[in-house]
């Protein structure tokens, strides 16, 4: 459905009179577009609030989030920068069209782009550098922010959700896909380890971002450091295990989250090597010990997960990630569990690389 990007920006007090307007980004879950007005250069997003059934509450935390960021920024020489909302006449920080469409707009920012596929190590250093300082600048704000999606990163509750489809089996996909099923089912005993050691106290909650795929980081241009975390509709309570497992996920492999060529699908070594120096830059200032030693599981661990939740999309009819084509969620799934393969067959060389740091 096209929508009315000329109303939405008549919605937001100072994003001046709508222009143009393209598509824009590679996300599975909101719609997203650059749109120029004839004051300023724009990002317009439209929350899909079926999977984000509390956007007022998302947009609390944006605004906790961003002005606590942007607070600590002031007036130091860091070239960090935060996203900047824009607000309805009522002061919120989102705009409703006729529809009932949620929006929300911020400044684009310049001279700055994001990746879907790392190109070199320094991009992998920087952008999970940027993703540690996150954390870090986070680390004391004060109160918890709301869930926006109540155990994103509960693991085990995303094996069952898995279990439930392939019991349901509601478009009759399952036998297309055993091999798939009896290879997280045999990976069953990891999905709870973190949730285990944080019920004991042992690793502990913090606000993550839990959406670290690479392509939430803008690369500035001159530079290539990684200059502003975005994408901020899960920032809420978590472990730093999802921020990083994530990273290792989106950063380490050569080929796409689709990509069908599985021999072209593998954790590089040099890649995770230079997340876990960019990532402990930041992190190392707050990580316990445990915590630390953590770090190469939770990229398996997270790979698994998003790769649990693709198989369940496709046993369900693909109902929950945007599709461009038959299959794609198999497809996804597939890259995933064919990392996972190529993390545990290097898992003690990156054990050794994250106890030698
Ligand atoms: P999605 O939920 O669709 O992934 P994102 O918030 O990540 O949405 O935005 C999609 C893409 O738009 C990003 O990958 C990035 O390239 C670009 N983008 C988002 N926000 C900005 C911004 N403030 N300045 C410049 N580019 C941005
Ligand atoms: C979704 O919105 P996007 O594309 O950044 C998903 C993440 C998955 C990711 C897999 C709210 O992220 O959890 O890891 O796809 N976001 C949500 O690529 O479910
Ligand atoms: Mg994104």
């Amino acid at each position: 459905m096209a929508h009315d990007l000329s109303a939405v920006c008549s919605g937001f007090t100072g994003a001046g009179k709508f222009v143009s307007g393209i598509p824009y980004g590679t996300g599975h879950i909101n719609d997203t577009y650059k749109v120029e007005t004839d004051k300023n250069t724009l990002i317009v997003q439209r929350v899909n609030t079926s999977i984000f059934q509390q956007p007022e509450e998302l947009m609390d935390n944006f605004v906790r989030v961003t002005s606590h960021i942007g607070k600590k920024l002031a007036g130091t020489d860091s070239a960090d920068k935060t996203l900047a909302p824009l607000f309805n006449a009522e002061g919120k920080p989102f705009f409703r069209d006729a529809d009932g469409n949620f929006w929300r707009s911020y400044i684009y920012v310049d001279k700055a782009r994001t990746y879907d596929i790392i190109e070199n190590d320094t991009q992998a250093f920087e952008a999970a550098a940027a993703f540690g300082r996150f954390q870090n600048y986070l680390a004391d704000m004060e109160g918890r922010l709301f869930e926006t999606i109540p155990n994103f990163h509960h693991t085990v509750s995303r094996l069952d959700a898995l279990k439930a489809a392939v019991a349901a089996d509601k478009v009759g996909r399952l036998k297309e896909v055993s091999a798939e099923v009896d290879f997280v089912m045999a990976r069953e005993k990891d999905c709870g380890v973190l949730l285990d050691l944080q019920a004991k106290g042992e690793i502990v909650e913090r606000t993550t971002h839990n959406d670290t795929k690479l392509n939430n980081v803008l690369i500035d241009d001159a530079t290539s450091k990684g200059i502003c975390v975005i994408d901020l509709d899960t920032v809420m309570p978590g472990l730093p295990h999802y921020d990083f497992g994530d990273m290792v996920r989106t950063g380490t492999s050569p080929a796409a989250e689709d990509e069908t060529d599985l021999s072209k699908v593998r954790m590089r070594f040099e890649m995770f090597e230079a997340l876990l120096r960019g990532y402990l830059s930041a992190a190392g200032k707050f990580l316990n010990p445990l915590e630390k030693s953590l770090l190469p599981f939770s990229g398996k661990l997270i790979t698994l997960e998003i790769g649990i939740r693709f198989l369940t999309d496709y046993l369900s009819g693909d109902v929950y990630f945007k599709t461009k084509r038959p299959g794609h969620n198999l497809d996804r799934c597939r890259t995933q569990l064919k990392l996972v393969s190529s993390i545990e067959e290097q898992f003690d060389a990156m054990r050794k690389l994250t106890d030698s740091l």
